[in-house]
């Protein structure tokens, strides 16, 4: 297993994964130029991170990524079985992350960090969107320490990624279970090694 790996992104979630897996793997650290260069575009074809290279190709997309982590070993316990109630709730609530925070979270990212001036219309919009369903997050916290009842799994990787770049954006204020959440996912050994690798 091999994983093409820049600091400081979306391959954390990757990283974090493996180190739930624990088996070894190898490393590819690359620079944001390289990641753009036609030999990573073999990879990835708009030239992004995280990639793995599982032995049969390469495979990009974070959520698919760790879903595939987790499939490989299913003795890790990292999602529930297929078929199951319990894993058509891991992928709603990794589609959920992907799909109802990553978005907004991005376009008021966008503006808040790389415009200049921001546009306050757009970072509106975005937190319109965004706040119901980080409010959605806070509540199921209230209910249980991870989003399954099964207890952890990757849907807690990228969840726990995404409200950690949701309070970068000051969109987490004030919501103790979610920060309860962050303490509990950062305590685990696996995300500490996964830190070490240079990310959050
Ligand atoms: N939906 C993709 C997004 C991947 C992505 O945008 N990665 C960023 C780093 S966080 C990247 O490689 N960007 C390079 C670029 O846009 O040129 C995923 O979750 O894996």
């Amino acid at each position: 297993m091999k994983l093409y790996f820049v600091p400081q992104t979306r391959s954390f979630r990757a990283a974090w994964a493996l180190e739930e897996v624990g088996e070894p793997y190898e490393l590819a650290e690359m620079t944001r130029e390289q990641k753009a260069q036609d030999e990573h575009r073999g990879r990835h074809p708009l030239g992004r991170v995280p990639v793995i290279d599982d032995g049969d190709g390469p495979i990009f997309e974070s959520a698919g990524i760790v879903l595939h982590l987790a499939d490989l070993h299913p003795g890790r316990g990292l999602a529930p079985a297929p078929g199951t109630h319990e894993r058509a709730l891991l992928y709603q609530w990794l589609f959920f992350a992907m799909t109802e925070i990553e978005v907004p979270l991005v376009e008021i990212y966008i503006q808040k960090v790389h415009r200049d001036p921001p546009d306050e219309a757009i970072i509106e919009a975005g937190e319109q969107r965004l706040q119901p369903a980080v409010a959605v997050i806070e509540r199921e916290l209230g209910e249980r320490d991870y989003l399954l009842e099964s207890g952890f799994s990757v849907a807690d990787i990228v969840m726990g990624e995404m409200m950690t770049f949701a309070g970068y954006m000051e969109q987490t204020d004030g919501l103790a279970n979610v920060a309860a959440y962050l303490d509990r996912l950062r305590a685990r050994p696996s995300h500490q090694r996964a830190s070490a690798l240079g990310d959050s």
